[in-house]
């Protein structure tokens, strides 16, 4: 099923003529509201009338988070105040949040966005939506709500928390979808099963999951201990929210992201450069029919790659594979280039371990030195010491064969690492930033 089967199927040619005049639309009046890009273009010497073509964008400056952090609160907003209906804000790891704001006509745009990726996951009228995303300034909570609304199921507004309430909901309303974050989601299952309940006796049927890198065995570990279909859903708070792009339930490989919304572009975040098609770097994003907050060539900081083959599913729309992770997460332990969700996929590979799991790096002088925490069940934990030994040489041995990174092991009884209800803290830093 799609939602918006007009613009979801329109040929490479009609997407990238309207992006082109989106763009050329947007360029203009960032160029006459928002001082900052007045300021980036005549830096950059160039002017909106100079990009005729989408291969022109490579010449426009790029919009990093501290230009949201240095024109904090409203300073790169396109419109005056009072069109602003609704405002969310992200809370970044230091200082102020980022702040954004969102017209009438956006509200719109991103319902719509969200009632298509919904109708993508399999989700339609008469399912009874789960919405387990924070409500509040956070924009995962309401911007699922509004779609779901869209779509004409019906939505429970749980937020997140007070887990015991979610899983008796979850229960007795028959709830169909659940919208949370990947790590949330394994800990309802976890917390239904010592109360000895199993989801997988429920109506569940689908998970939309998101707000966190997460990998493929995640997915499948997901997938087993609900019985349900995972979905993978991306967004980020600056370009619009939730639902910037979507995996299909058909496929299931690949986010398709909202083309005729968004220009994504690859670059190599060292050198800045565009990279070709299919190649793995940033993700950078441009929005091309946003009123509250354009951003032009949006620097993510996620890592991804494009995937420039059509999808069976019928849609147009350009797919983006699954987030490795952030470039800022990214650690760099003697030299290795390590994403947290590699070491993750390497763990839910190997049977007594449990999917929780936390990273701690120190500085040990100039060397990076990598400690990865993970619970084993029960099972595993009340064997010999031999079996435990064993079983931390084998995570050892596998991470080091399979990233090249000789890192510590230690072993941790169960529920002994903290749940998150929303986004999980899998790198614990304990370098002193200098
Ligand atoms: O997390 C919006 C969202 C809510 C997306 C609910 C999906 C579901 P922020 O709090 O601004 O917004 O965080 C955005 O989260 O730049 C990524 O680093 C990360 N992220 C979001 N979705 C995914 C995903 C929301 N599917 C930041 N896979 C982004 C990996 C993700 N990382």
């Amino acid at each position: 099923m799609i939602w918006n089967d007009e613009f979801e199927t329109l040929p490479r040619e009609a997407i990238q003529s309207l992006q082109l005049k989106r763009l050329q639309q947007t360029l203009q009046r960032v160029n006459a509201t928002v001082p900052l890009y007045k300021r980036k273009f005549n830096e950059a010497k160039v002017t909106p009338e100079q990009i005729r073509s989408l291969e022109d964008m490579q010449r426009l400056p790029f919009t990093l988070k501290q230009d949201m952090r240095d024109t904090y609160p409203y300073g790169m907003f396109a419109v005056p105040l009072e069109q602003i209906v609704r405002i969310h804000a992200s809370s970044g790891t230091t200082g102020k949040p980022t702040v954004v704001g969102y017209t009438r006509r956006d509200i719109e745009t991103w319902t719509e966005l969200m009632a298509r990726s919904f109708v993508a996951a399999g989700a339609h009228k008469g399912d009874v939506i789960h919405n387990a995303y924070g409500y509040g300034l956070f924009t995962g909570g309401l911007g699922a709500h509004y779609g779901a609304e869209k779509i004409g199921a019906s939505v429970i507004p749980m937020s997140g928390g007070n887990t015991k309430k979610q899983i008796m909901i979850m229960q007795d309303f028959g709830s169909s979808v659940l919208t949370c974050t990947p790590s949330y989601c394994l800990f309802l299952a976890e917390a239904a099963r010592e109360e000895g309940l199993d989801i997988r006796d429920f109506k569940l049927r689908v998970g939309i999951h998101g707000a966190e890198p997460w990998s493929e065995q995640m997915r499948n570990e997901i997938e087993e201990n609900l019985g349900i279909k995972a979905i993978d859903i991306y967004g980020l708070s600056e370009i619009l929210g939730p639902g910037v792009g979507i995996e299909c339930i058909e496929a299931q490989t690949g986010l398709h992201i909202w083309e005729d919304h968004f220009i994504p572009e690859i670059i190599n975040p060292e050198t800045g450069e565009v990279l070709p098609p299919g190649e793995r770097g940033e993700l950078v994003i441009t929005t091309i029919t946003k009123e509250g907050i354009p951003l032009i060539r949006y620097r993510t900081r996620d890592i991804t790659r494009l995937i420039p083959e059509p999808c069976i599913c019928g849609r147009t729309h350009v797919r983006l594979e699954r987030m490795s992770g952030r470039s800022d997460d990214m650690l760099i332990i003697r030299g290795v280039n390590v994403f947290p969700s590699q070491i993750e996929s390497v763990l839910f590979n190997i049977e007594g371990v449990e999917p929780h799991y936390q990273l701690i790096v120190e500085r040990d002088g100039n060397l990076d030195t990598l400690e990865v925490q993970v619970e084993v069940n029960e099972k595993t934990f009340s064997d010999e010491i031999k079996v435990l030994q064993d079983l931390g040489n084998r995570i050892r041995k596998d991470i080091k064969d399979l990233l090249g990174v000789t890192c510590k092991v230690r072993l941790v009884e169960p529920r002994s690492i903290a749940r998150s209800e929303g986004k999980a803290k899998r790198v614990i830093d304990n370098r002193q930033s200098d």
